[in-house]
């Protein structure tokens, strides 16, 4: 745009000294002009450039949220992938307390797939879990109002060890937001679980022996390093249970009634047959609902043998064919056989002729991971002995 000058009335009168001063005026006004339109031009190109400051910062955010839902994604499908994805677009910080914080908020992620990755024996897992602790505020929370908060911000894996590390680290933290409840950390882990299998005592229709407050409190003697909790509290803890169960996220049929005692595994093993003519075949082996089950093929549908757990015992042996084998066995009874079913060639099903069934895993690794699984399911309470060992310790102190 050009700014005209206007047109202006010049009397013919004007001493030469007035031309000259209305000259320079005028230059003046020209000068003026000139330089209002310089700055609008200026005005004009900074409007157009913080414009377009703002389309690229927009493009950059549509382009975060994008990559944001793609890391979620991927946490829920594996969440060592989808937390190293979102490391690398820089939407994470690579530190306990960064991922911490991404799982309690936990917008738009599984429940099941944070409690997976809390719960893993690797050290910056166990960091990341102790600062997803720090997040969780329990101060003059009771245990059983502490629990339902904790329990219901992951899914609890299935796994005993996993279960251990995270109680462990629920334990510590609410011991050290109420100082003084509880004598240990060992009372407060001991005493959870005890709240927790109350839970699935008074709540799971398949536990026909409900457990009187009366029970209750006698189940807890001696946990307090030796010397018994207040009555009272025991008591707070069994009215809250029995008013109203624990609530767990996602409801896909498994509730914490159930979650303990499903501990799952699958993978090949070789299996010594029961036969005259010992012959080791390899099979496709589930272990659930405290049965062990073995498939020709993987995505066979119906099994070759079922071996239910009851009443069997699991030990490491030395076989001088095969390598990382363990068998299951009565114990205290070597020549009965056990229960269990297999089909023949011909499709019948038959009982099993087993006095023992000897296995061997591909690796070391496998074999004592199968152990631990089985034993677990063995146990049939896969807590069983972790809690064993933490009450004997609990309980010893009497007397210090
Ligand atoms: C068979 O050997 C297989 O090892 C069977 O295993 C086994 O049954 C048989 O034991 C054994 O004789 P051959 O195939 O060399 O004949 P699988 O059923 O997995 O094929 P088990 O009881 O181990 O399932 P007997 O005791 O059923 O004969």
């Amino acid at each position: 745009m050009v700014l005209e000058m206007e047109d202006e009335v010049v009397p013919d009168d004007l001493s030469p000294e007035e031309r000259q001063e209305l000259d320079s005026i005028r230059r003046r006004k020209q000068e003026l002009l000139q330089d209002i339109q310089r700055l609008k031009d200026e005005i004009a190109e900074v409007t157009s450039e913080i414009e377009n400051l703002g389309l690229t910062e927009e493009r950059k955010n549509m382009q975060r949220n994008r990559q944001m839902a793609m890391g979620r994604k991927k946490f829920n499908m594996d969440p060592a992938k989808g937390i190293r994805f979102l490391i690398d677009c820089s939407l994470l910080k690579n530190t306990s307390e960064d991922i911490a914080q991404f799982l309690y908020k936990g917008e738009g992620l599984n429940k099941t797939a944070i409690g997976d990755y809390l719960g893993e024996r690797d050290e910056f897992n166990i960091k990341v879990l102790h600062a997803f602790l720090e997040l969780h505020e329990f101060t003059d929370l009771n245990l059983v109002q502490a629990l339902r908060q904790f329990l219901w911000s992951f899914r609890l894996p299935g796994e005993a060890q996993k279960i251990d590390r995270m109680m462990e680290a629920f334990a510590r933290r609410y011991c050290h937001c109420n100082p003084g409840v509880f004598q240990s950390i060992d009372t407060c882990y001991v005493l959870s679980f005890a709240v927790i299998m109350l839970n699935t005592s008074l709540h799971n229709p398949n536990v026909k022996d409900k457990p009187s407050v009366q029970k209750f409190t006698a189940m807890n003697r001696g946990i307090n390093d030796g010397g018994d909790l207040p009555e009272d509290l025991l008591r707070n803890l069994y009215d809250s249970i029995k008013n109203e169960p624990f609530k767990i996220p996602e409801d896909d049929g498994n509730d914490l009634t159930h979650t303990f005692f499903n501990p799952d595994r699958e993978g090949w093993l070789l299996k010594l047959g029961g036969g005259r003519v010992k012959t080791w075949k390899r099979r496709w082996f589930i272990l659930t609902d405290n049965c062990l089950y073995y498939f020709e093929y993987t995505t066979d549908k119906e099994p070759r043998g079922i071996i239910p757990l009851e009443n069997l015992s699991i030990r490491e042996v030395e076989d001088s064919k095969k390598p990382n084998c363990f068998e299951l066995f009565i114990p205290n009874h070597k020549d009965q056989v056990i229960k269990a079913c297999k089909t023949e060639a011909d499709g019948r099903v038959v009982e099993g002729n087993h006095t023992f069934y000897r296995i061997s895993a591909p690796t070391a690794e496998e074999k004592d991971e199968w152990i631990k699984s089985i034993k677990a399911a063995i146990s049939k309470d896969p807590f069983y002995e972790m809690l064993a060992a933490r009450k004997k310790k609990v309980s010893s102190l009497k007397g210090l």
